[in-house]
């Protein structure tokens, strides 16, 4: 890392703000991406100035799946935005345009194995979106076993299964700020739409190099100290 650069940046999206439309507005995206996803960048990097040194030079997700270990007087803080920073990185990858349909090969059986079909899958993880209370996020996951079966989990504020050793394959933000300029309070009608931009390809990806990895937790460590990853 040059000196002066910035540890922390909010990366760019990687299609135009209204690319997902009508699914999701260029309102919505710009609020979402240039100001709620830019202030956990901004806050984290704030929290991390009375930090030493080592620390400032750890990426987001290092500091979030090691958040225990930081000190107690910017834990709270930097577990809360970086968790912003890392699930926002991967919310606006698990969706492009012109995507949406159903995966394919290896995921497509891993998903069927787990929920017994392509459509009782998109039952249950939009099921499980609407359940969270407050804001959160509901994810698919690859459990640390890999004998275990993929599983559907909603987690709370900005909490990132990687800190229980799990590894996401796709993630939807139910936090209101992602949906209620356009949907109000139905949140549901977010979550329908949804599956109309879900990048398969991006969710098969990381399915993929999730099963290359010997061993989860070791992947997850080395994933984490790879700047600009997230
Ligand atoms: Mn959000």
């Amino acid at each position: 890392m040059k000196t002066g650069t910035p540890m922390h940046v909010l990366p760019a999206l990687p299609y135009a703000v209204s690319a997902l439309e009508p699914h999701i507005d260029a309102r919505t995206m710009i609020l979402h991406h240039d100001q709620h996803h830019a202030s956990y960048v901004k806050a984290l990097t704030h929290a991390l100035e009375s930090a030493p040194e080592v620390l400032r030079r750890k990426t987001a997700k290092w500091l979030l799946v090691n958040a225990n270990s930081l000190p107690v007087s910017i834990r709270t803080a930097v577990r809360n935005n970086a968790g912003g920073h890392v699930n926002h990185s991967l919310f606006w990858r698990a969706m492009a345009p012109g995507a949406g349909g159903a995966p394919t090969g290896a995921l497509a059986d891993a998903i069927d194995e787990a929920c017994g079909s392509f459509e009782k899958f998109k039952l249950a993880f939009s099921r499980a979106g609407a359940n969270v209370i407050g804001s959160g996020w509901v994810w698919l996951v690859r459990p640390q076993h890999r004998a275990d079966k993929l599983q559907i989990l909603t987690t709370a504020g900005h909490d990132n299964p990687l800190t229980q050793g799990q590894y996401p394959l796709l993630v939807n933000d139910v936090w209101e700020h992602a949906y209620y300029l356009k949907h109000e309070n139905r949140r549901t009608d977010y979550l329908d739409g949804w599956w109309s931009v879900v990048n398969w390809k991006e969710a098969a990806r990381r399915f993929d190099h999730s099963l290359r990895a010997a061993e989860l937790p070791s992947a997850i460590a080395a994933e984490a100290t790879v700047a600009g990853s997230n």
